[in-house]
C-alpha cells in the first residue's frame, strides 16, 4: 500500500514558528511519526510552497500505484480552485488534515475549498491529525 502524503505552502516551516499554534515538531518528525505508525505503508511525501507543484503531484497519484492521498493544504485550504479541481478528477481514497483547529480561528480559516472535493477533513489534533487522515485513508480504502 502506498500513501502520498502533500503538504501545502509554509508547511516547511512547521516547529520553527508560531509553536502555540502548529507544536514544536516539524514535518520530518510527521514523516517519521507516520513511518513508525505505520511500518507496512510506503509514503510518498510532498511539501511545496507551488499550487502548481501540488497538482501536478495530484495528477501523477492517477497513475495507479498510489491507494489514497492525505494533504493538508495550508493556505491554499481556503484559496486554491485549481488543487479542488484536480482533486475532483481523482478516484481516490482523499483525506484532508490540519494541525490546528480551522474552525477555531479567523474565520476566513472556516471555509475549506479542497475540502469540497476531499472524502473528509481531520481538523485540530496537532500532528496527530496526520495519523488519524492515513487511519481514515485505510478506513476508505478497504471499502472500495
Ligand atoms: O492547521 C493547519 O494545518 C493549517 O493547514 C496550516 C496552514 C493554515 O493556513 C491553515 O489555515 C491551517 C498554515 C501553514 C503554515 O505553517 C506554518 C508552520 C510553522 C510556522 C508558521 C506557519
Amino acid at each position: 500500500m502506498t500513501i502520498m502524503v502533500l503538504n501545502g505552502p509554509n508547511l516547511n516551516l512547521l516547529g520553527q514558528r508560531d509553536e502555540k499554534t502548529y507544536g514544536s515538531q516539524t514535518l520530518v518528525d510527521v514523516k517519521t511519526l507516520l513511518q513508525v505508525t505505520f511500518p507496512a505503508i510506503e509514503f510518498i511525501f510532498l511539501q511545496s510552497n507551488h499550487e502548481g507543484d501540488l497538482v501536478d503531484a495530484i495528477q501523477s497519484a492517477r497513475t495507479g500505484t498510489i491507494d489514497a492521498i492525505v494533504a493538508n493544504w495550508g493556505g491554499f485550504t481556503h484559496s486554491s480552485v485549481a488543487i479542488h479541481d484536480a482533486l475532483e478528477l481523482l478516484q481516490l481514497p482523499k483525506v484532508e488534515v490540519h494541525i490546528s483547529n480551522i474552525h477555531a480561528r479567523e474565520e476566513f480559516r472556516e471555509r475549506s475549498i479542497t475540502g469540497k472535493a476531499m472524502d473528509g477533513i481531520i481538523t485540530g489534533f496537532g500532528i496527530f491529525s496526520y495519523v488519524l487522515g492515513v487511519h481514515a485513508a485505510l478506513h476508505l480504502s478497504a471499502k472500495s
